[in-house]
């Protein structure tokens, strides 16, 4: 068990922008920044992160990888594999829509409880991996910013401890990087099928909204070894870069 390096602030805009600058000043791995209270939170491609103070675990994780480079398009869904293992054990229904959202089903519902944002950042000592996870855990429903969310709290109907949850979600997370970084190909392999598991868009039909305005429809049939999406579609088989996609949606 690597040692965790745990920061803890009161107030900070977001925590992947204060790990990028403890990243540059070399910060070792498995540095951990922490907020009670973020306030202009960074979700993909400029959209935004929205919690309440203290209701949310909003965090972000220093990891310096030394997989090739291929590899790392993994990491965004590795992290969102470990996160929904963890909150399956503690029982959870959780499952990761493709490439990292993790969701809660209840009835015939699915919402998202957590949002990851891995950035990779250049620092002196090699490329790093700022790897930033938002969970709901203590949001009532006037709380939620979208319809679309849930929390850990409205699912469970008790207040978790958002202090349990973080270091059950870092255990997770360092067993699967760790097994992921030290293991070669059979861990990759290993952690595709597990990943595949645990992800609730594969059988599904979805839509890709593509860059320049392409939609793809079609079923999702499996992820491929890079961490693409294949998508059936009458035309055939495509593969979907999670750099590509804005939205895949089941129906
Ligand atoms: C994400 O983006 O889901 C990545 C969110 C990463 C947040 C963490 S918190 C710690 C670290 N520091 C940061 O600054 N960020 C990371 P994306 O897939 O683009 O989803 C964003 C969309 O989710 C928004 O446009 C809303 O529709 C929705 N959303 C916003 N806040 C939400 C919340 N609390 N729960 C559920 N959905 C939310």
């Amino acid at each position: 068990m690597p040692g965790l390096r745990v920061e803890v602030l009161e107030e900070t805009a977001s925590t992947n922008a204060v790990l990028t600058e403890r990243a540059k000043a070399s910060a070792p791995e498995w540095t951990v920044v922490v907020t009670e209270h973020q306030t202009r939170g960074r979700g993909r491609l400029d959209r935004t992160w929205e919690t309440p103070a203290r209701s949310a675990l909003t965090f972000s994780v220093l990891l310096r990888p030394t997989v090739p480079a291929a590899r790392w398009p993994w990491l965004p869904l590795l992290t969102g594999y470990a996160v929904t293992k963890a909150l399956v054990a503690d029982g959870y229904a959780a499952g990761v829509k493709w490439p990292n959202d993790v969701l809660i089903r209840t009835g015939e519902q699915e919402r998202k409880v957590c949002g990851i944002l891995v950035e990779r950042v250049e620092t002196p000592d090699g490329p790093a991996a700022v790897v930033g996870i938002g969970l709901n855990v203590a949001m009532t429903a006037e709380e939620l910013p979208v319809e679309t969310a849930t929390s850990l709290a409205i699912a469970k109907g008790t207040q978790p401890d958002r202090t349990g949850v973080l270091l059950l979600l870092l255990g997770t997370l360092v067993e699967a990087y760790e097994t992921w970084q030290l293991g070669g190909d059979p861990a990759a392999e290993r952690l595709r099928a597990s990943y595949s598991e645990s992800c609730v868009t594969v059988g599904r039909r979805v839509r890709a909204d593509l860059p320049g305005g392409a939609v793809l429809e079609g079923e999702a049939v499996r992820v491929d070894e890079t961490g693409r999406l294949v998508v059936r579609t009458s035309d055939g088989e495509s593969a979907v870069g999670a750099g590509d996609v804005v939205h895949v949606r089941a129906r």
